[in-house]
């Protein structure tokens, strides 16, 4: 048997959503300790979400990570939907009251908040294998796990369960107290990264025929791109060419003979999906990120949505460590999902209308125009779709 530790708040992931919350806790002089099962050099290799609400930028000022932020983002005020190749501009700044999004990679955020971790010294656990939470009903929650073949365990007074979809936390909640919600939807995104400047200077989210593809960057030398895909594609199967010429093929000509091309730095699948644990609290067990709730990729909601959950936590912690005030922790679940479900509506809708679905009469395909169309042509659309992109309203627990 190994060691026994005393900490206020176990963080159980160390992904944006754990090592946000750690930070914003830290700040707060609220002990805690991150247990994360991959090595340091697999989290922050991991290429996923790349835009940045307004909300989340601001959180992460907040939380003291937002220098490199500051100056490597990419502030982004609108972006293009192309449809069958001919591209119409949405504009983000004017229906929102001058609101933007911020292009800066999840890797980013990974690598700036690790950093700040470890020169505080607080402390991380990468390699934590096995981690088990027990007594979850109790006033101390434990976790159980095993570092170098060496079992430890941790006492806490609350316990985080930032550890993502396949995580262990979620699983611990009595199948009779969890509800979940679920949509797989019938493909899954083809990502690549390459060392070569974007094709604009903003994003292109493309309906077309063959299926929905996406133009992003990185940074001005780096973009990435997505391509709809069936859910069986190997990799091994697609050759940079092969996806170079369907992208060019979905953003029609004028963007396919500007898009510069060369070799992949990284290729991926996604499957998408919606899904939603309720509640997000058992106990004193609080779920937030991934853990809790996926949406498709298509909105760019994901780390924002995670973000959204740990700001709120974080206030709840606080009020409850700092002040002896549950109200907080007792709203934490409620207030999380007022804003998950309109994320999840959001996200949904907007994979909807850009994605190809397979059927016989092509139906949806013409909803999908209609909508499009309606879309481009009203002021009242874009606005909507301009407020829901650029990130709701952060509303204070307890109000209706
Ligand atoms: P993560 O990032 O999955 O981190 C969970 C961490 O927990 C660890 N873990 C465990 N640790 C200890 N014990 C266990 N038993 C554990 N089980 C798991 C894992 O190793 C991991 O380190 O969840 P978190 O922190 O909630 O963050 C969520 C985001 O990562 C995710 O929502 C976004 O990446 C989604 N997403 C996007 N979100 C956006 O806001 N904007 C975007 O532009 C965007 N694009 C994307 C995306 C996700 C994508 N994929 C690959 C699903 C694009 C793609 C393609
Ligand atoms: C990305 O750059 O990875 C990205 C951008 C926008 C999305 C999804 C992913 O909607």
């Amino acid at each position: 048997m190994g060691t026994t530790t005393r900490t206020q708040v176990g963080i159980v992931g160390g992904g944006p959503a754990g090592l946000l919350l750690g930070q914003l806790l830290y700040r707060q002089g609220i002990d805690t300790v991150i247990l994360e099962q991959r090595g340091r050099q697999h989290v922050e290799g991991r290429i996923r979400a790349g835009v940045l609400e307004q909300g989340t930028v601001d959180l992460l000022h907040e939380a003291g990570v937002g220098g490199r932020l500051a100056r490597d983002g990419l502030v982004h005020h609108g972006f293009d939907i192309a449809i069958d190749g001919v591209r119409h501009r949405i504009d983000l700044a004017g229906p929102t009251g001058g609101k933007s999004v911020t292009v800066y990679g999840q890797t980013e955020v990974t690598k700036d908040l690790i950093a700040a971790r470890l020169d505080a010294g607080a402390p991380l656990v990468f390699e934590a294998e096995a981690v088990t939470p027990l007594d979850l009903d109790g006033d101390t929650p434990r976790l159980r796990y095993t570092k170098d073949g060496v079992s430890h365990e941790l006492v806490c007074d609350v316990i985080a369960g930032c550890d993502g979809y396949h995580g262990v936390c979620r699983q611990t909640v009595p199948a009779d107290v969890l509800r979940v919600y679920e949509r797989v939807y019938p493909f899954g995104w083809l990502g690549i990264l390459a060392e070569v400047p974007p094709v604009s200077h903003e994003l292109i989210y493309a309906n077309h025929p063959d299926g929905f593809a996406l133009a992003s960057m990185r940074s001005p030398t780096r973009s990435r791109y997505y391509i709809q895909c069936p859910l069986d594609t190997r990799i091994e199967d697609w050759p940079d060419d092969r996806i170079w010429e369907q992208l060019r093929n979905r953003f029609g000509a004028d963007a396919g003979e500007a898009m510069a091309t060369g070799p992949s730095i990284e290729k991926s699948v996604a499957p998408l999906r919606s899904f939603v644990a309720e509640p997000m609290r058992h106990g004193r067990l609080f779920l937030a990120g991934d853990a809790a709730h996926i949406v498709p990729p298509t909105g760019a909601k994901g780390l924002n949505l995670a973000a959204a959950d740990v700001r709120l936590l974080s206030w709840a912690l606080v009020d409850f460590f700092k002040n002896a005030d549950t109200a907080g922790i007792d709203g934490y679940s409620e207030a999380c999902l007022r804003r998950v479900w309109k994320v999840q509506r959001f996200s949904w809708w907007f994979s909807a209308q850009l994605h190809r679905y397979d059927e016989g009469d092509g139906f949806t395909r013409r909803l999908q125009l209609a909508e499009l169309a309606y879309l481009i042509g009203s002021d009242a659309a874009r606005t909507s779709l301009a407020e829901n992109y650029v990130g709701l309203p952060f509303e204070r627990p307890g109000a209706g």
